[in-house]
């Protein structure tokens, strides 16, 4: 979009679904670049609401709840706190971070489906969908597991296979199951309404081929999506959590997640207008966060209804479809809305070599980040920065991460702001020293000093912000190297006034620093407005010479970075590998548990306690044990497949329980008489099942 005909800005970031807290993923590859954006257009002066709020419908979140045992509204309550906190704690600065439990979200979704279900827009189709029948309840695809039809996984999701990594139909599973009853579920006719997507292919066509400078991955996917030809999408779902979908005969229905999730977008922008308006907000409340507190101008339709409106949505790379064929067909079939004129969306950030998980708890938390490395904030959000996954798949190491922070943050950036104003104080006693002869070194310095704000701009308003990131520390750079070149602290015994240019030039890369740098690092920009008290601010400052007047008084220098030693990052690694053992154990579902039985099949069973007398393998096996037991009644044998976890000499004297009146089996050539009870764990390791206290052999267990 030309520059000259944007009147104003509506920068979105995705909405992250409210059934955990959010990590350094979604950071880097979202929130980070989005508020740099913002911040630089804020320091532009430019007119700009920056959007966000929870996704808190969809089955992530009923599944989320069915695991905890708690409701659907717990779960996003707890997590729309957590993500709320951590974003505001980051300082991510959004105008408003809404929720799409909201009444406005529900409002502004059910109607926006309304004008399109009165234009004609939807079709009706009944077709066949799983059904729990014990539940009385459809099953949404994540709800079901099965074999998977391409690699023969047990655990295989109705909408993926999580160990080949391929997209499934729920209807491609072999011996599919309810996750909710564990029952095979039957097939039933649903009614549903479907966004014929075909139909706006052409005009989707346009669209986004009028957009060739988007990033190559995101116009790539695009147009690989038309290549196949778009489909009809089901904009309504058999869930009972989420929109109702605004029909008479539509009871038990909810609106598709990713037909109400992007309207998340215009109901907080909504939300901001009205509520600011009526003066509702009130910033004690903690159902969301809105950064201007005074009454907004203008109102909401001129953010998404106008054609000199900017809209620009950031997502991670897994959202590209829906917010460049899904939403704008919505827009298009709605009618009146203004399309995005940039999803920049990023690839994804790995950790440690190996994929971020929320299940495996292979992640950095925002929430655990922020209480280890107190006040770090900027930290993390300079090296998640400068490795950001813009063009590819990137890797976040710990040992990276104190090397950036010891190597540039503290060696480059705050070394050159410290040696500038203690030398300042040594000197002049804080305060700014005047220009005096500008030497032709020190114009070469003054003329680079003048070309890095416009080569960081046209970085950030191409969305490469690793890029504009780097461009800063150059400048930093620069400083570093004129101070190291003109060397003030030997120069001062012959010549002041030669230190007085060199300090105040020094001084004026300081206070361009604490622009350029404010998009990026927010905190450390504030601390060095506070040291050189200063409000400062304006994009179009940088680079000039005059921004600190000569007599102009410095405050006490203080550190904006510190060293990170290698104890604290060994510490992070250390986490990160035993919360992810930890959590292998604490996540596998226990098996549903099996169909009830009466106490007769119960009593049926003859249990006693028996003592190992001797044990030895089956030769040509490697699991099984033959078992000698004193089962009190007699001396038995007993086929055990405990091989790999006992030697039998370990376990000669052990009391266990056995299956007396198994029906007697031959196992390799051993007949077994029984069976000895273990418990196995999510990992497959077998414990005995014993008395707590010795008993005689043959004590009943009942
Ligand atoms: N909640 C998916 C995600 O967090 C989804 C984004 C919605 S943006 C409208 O990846
Ligand atoms: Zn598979």
């Amino acid at each position: 979009m030309d520059n000259s005909k944007i009147k104003r800005y509506t920068v979105t970031a995705a909405l992250p679904y409210t059934n955990g807290p959010v990590h350094i993923g979604h950071l880097a590859g979202v929130y980070l670049p989005a508020d740099t954006y913002v911040r630089f257009l804020r320091a532009n002066n430019r007119d700009v609401k920056f959007i966000c709020g929870s996704d808190e419908n969809g089955v992530p979140i009923t599944l989320k709840a069915k695991r905890e045992g708690v409701s659907p509204q717990e779960v996003v309550d707890k997590y729309h706190k957590i993500i709320g906190d951590s974003f505001r704690d980051f300082g991510v600065s959004f105008d408003i971070y809404h929720r799409t439990s909201s009444q406005m979200h529900h409002q502004t979704a059910s109607d926006f489906f309304e004008t399109l279900y009165n234009k004609g827009v939807f079709t009706e189709e009944v077709t066949e969908q799983y059904y729990d029948e014990k539940a009385q309840t459809f099953l949404a695809d994540r709800y079901i597991t099965g074999t998977c039809p391409k690699c023969g996984s047990e655990s295989a999701y109705g909408d993926q296979c999580e160990n080949c990594g391929s997209t499934l139909n729920a209807t491609d599973l072999i011996n599919p199951k309810s996750t909710l009853s564990g029952e095979p579920p039957v097939r039933k006719e649903t009614k549903n309404w479907f966004l014929p997507l075909e139909k706006y292919e052409d005009q989707l066509r346009t669209y986004i081929e009028s957009h060739k400078e988007w990033k190559p991955n995101v116009y790539g996917q695009c147009q690989s999506w038309l290549n196949a030809g778009l489909q009809p999408r089901a904009m309504t779902r058999d869930l009972d959590w989420g929109v109702k979908v605004p029909l008479k005969d539509a009871a038990g229905k909810v609106l598709y997640v990713w037909f109400d999730a992007p309207i998340g977008y215009i109901s907080a922008t909504r939300e901001l207008f009205e509520y600011a308006r009526l003066d509702v907000w009130n910033p004690k409340s903690e159902e969301y966060y809105i950064n201007q507190k005074e009454v907004q101008k203008g109102n909401w339709e001129d953010y998404w209804k106008d054609d000199s409106t900017k809209l620009v949505h950031f997502i991670g790379k897994d959202n590209i479809v829906f917010h460049c064929i899904i939403f704008p067909a919505m827009l298009m079939a709605h009618g009146g809305y203004t399309l995005a004129d940039n999803v920049p969306a990023n690839e994804f950030l790995n950790l440690e070599g190996q994929k971020i998980s929320t299940s495996k708890n292979w992640a950095v938390w925002l929430n655990e980040y922020l209480v280890e490395f107190k006040d770090k904030q900027d930290v993390l959000r300079y090296v998640l920065t400068a490795t950001a996954p813009e063009t590819k798949d990137n890797d976040f190491t710990w040992k990276d991460f104190q090397a950036r922070n010891n190597n540039e943050l503290v060696a480059v950036f705050g070394n050159f702001v410290n040696r500038v104003v203690v030398l300042t104080h040594k000197y002049f006693g804080g305060k700014v020293p005047m220009l005096m002869n500008v030497t032709p070194e020190d114009q070469l310095v003054i003329d680079e000093l003048a070309a890095a704000p416009a080569k960081i701009s046209a970085s950030i308003e191409q969305y490469r912000f690793r890029e504009a990131l780097m461009e800063v520390m150059n400048v930093a750079r620069i400083g570093n190297k004129y101070l190291a070149e003109t060397e003030p602290w030997k120069v001062i015994k012959t010549d002041e006034d030669r230190v007085r240019t060199i300090l105040n030039i020094s001084l004026q890369i300081v206070a361009s620093l604490e622009i350029l740098i404010e998009p990026f690092l927010p905190f450390t920009a504030d601390k060095l407005m506070k040291m050189l008290s200063y409000g400062g601010h304006q994009w179009e400052d940088a680079g000039k010479m005059n921004l600190l007047v000569r007599g102009h008084q410095l405050n006490e220098p203080v550190l904006l970075f510190e060293k990170i030693e290698d104890s604290e990052v060994q510490a992070q690694i250390d986490k990160l590998n035993k919360s992810k053992d930890d959590n292998i154990k604490a996540n596998t579902v226990a098996a549903p548990a099996k169909e009830n039985i009466d106490f007769e099949q119960f009593s049926a069973m003859d249990i006693r306690v028996a003592t190992i007398i001797a044990a030895e393998k089956v030769e040509k096996t490697k699991k099984l044990l033959k078992l000698t037991l004193d089962t009190g009644i007699d001396q038995r044998t007993v086929v055990s497949g405990i091989a790999e976890y006992f030697k039998p000499e370990d376990i000669i004297g052990k009391q266990v329980s056995v299956l007396v009146n198994l029906a007697p089996r031959e196992i390799k050539g051993v007949v077994s008489q029984g069976m000895i009870l273990m418990s196995e764990n999510a990992d497959g390791e077998l414990s005995f099942v014993s008395p707590m206290e010795n008993h005689n052999n043959g004590s009943v267990i009942r």
